[in-house]
């Protein structure tokens, strides 16, 4: 049922991006979601306990709270912990990660797969480049030993150039949400309105991980920061220039993106576990069972953990114009 207007598709198209205040019932959708990693983070906060890392498990805090607290006193980030996908380097039999049944029902929900058939059409895939993100504030947020946030602001950067280049024509949407209300001050995404239309841009590596340079970055003074309330999604083309910006508030920032395209075209990530998650062409081929996709990821999990690191981006980072 398409749940978008010809005017807010017609956004999309224009400036690749398009931002929606009310896609899903955060009381339906991120509820769970937050149950589920409330039990996550007492196990981190119980194994972290037990090895001394922390010296008290902060057991009546709330998740908002008590994620501050472990990762401020451990000095520590624990995002792959929380993860609900692999890391691209050094996996490990043990890496951890969370693929749990609320997490699959959100990327799976009706009003969200609604919302993304507006875009990709009805035959959709769920690409396994996808990310819970907690960031706590910048002013307790553990730092690296140059002072640098760890998991902190994200640069600029394409989604397209996150992934392999066999992915370039797959018609990839990134559909970006908040658990909690974000805004410019506690770390909510900026994009570059129009930058789809441009070439997939050269990316360089950094501290926070893959950017476009500013040198070559498309009109970075027309960047817009899109602030959304829970329930709302930011949709983004695969080429349109995004980037978060730093979590300055007091409060932890916290948000899931996801990424859909119709199956069949190639996701930038073979190494990792995608599934069809609506189709009428081959309703049997739809997964339906958060334990199987859970047991997709632990059988990658196990493969990758015995072979070499495969490529996740096409970039030689020794690029001039990374210099
Ligand atoms: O949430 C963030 O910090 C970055 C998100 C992002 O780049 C994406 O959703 O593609
Ligand atoms: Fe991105």
């Amino acid at each position: 049922m398409p749940t978008l207007t010809a005017e807010q598709l017609d956004h999309f198209d224009t400036f690749g991006f398009l931002a929606v205040d009310q896609v899903f019932d955060p009381e339906e959708v991120i509820d769970p979601v937050m149950d589920e990693y409330a039990s996550v983070l007492d196990t981190l906060a119980n194994e972290l306990y037990e090895r001394g890392v922390i010296t008290d498990r902060y057991a009546d805090l709330p998740f908002a709270e008590r994620v501050c607290k472990v990762y401020g006193e451990s000095q520590q980030v624990h995002a792959q912990y929380f993860d609900f996908s692999l890391p691209q380097k050094g996996i490990r039999a043990d890496t951890p990660f969370w693929a749990g049944p609320a997490v699959f029902d959100a990327l799976t929900h009706h009003r969200l797969l609604d919302t993304v058939e507006c875009f990709i059409g009805p035959e959709i895939y769920s690409n396994p480049v996808q990310h819970v993100r907690v960031k706590v504030p910048e002013s307790i947020a553990p730092r690296d030993a140059d002072g640098n946030v760890i998991y902190g602001a994200t640069p600029w950067h394409q989604d397209s150039g996150v992934v392999n280049a066999s992915a370039d024509d797959t018609d990839m949407l990134t559909v970006w949400f908040p658990l909690m209300d974000t805004d410019a001050e506690n770390g909510c995404l900026q994009v570059i309105p129009g930058s789809h239309r441009g070439e997939v841009l050269t990316h360089c590596s950094g501290v926070q991980g893959l950017n476009i340079p500013s040198s070559i970055l498309p009109g970075e003074d027309t960047a817009r920061a899109i602030p959304l309330p829970a329930g709302g999604c930011l949709f983004l083309h695969r080429k349109t220039v995004h980037a978060a910006l730093p979590n300055l508030s007091d409060r932890i920032r916290w948000s899931f993106d996801l990424r859909y395209h119709p199956p069949g075209q190639p996701t930038g990530r073979e190494a990792f576990p995608g599934f069809v998650a609506r189709s009428q062409q081959d309703p049997d081929a739809v997964l339906h069972d958060a334990a199987k996709w859970r047991q997709m990821w632990l059988d990658a999990r196990a493969i990758l953990s015995d072979q070499p690191d495969p490529e996740y981006n096409r970039w030689s980072l020794d690029d001039e114009v990374c210099a």
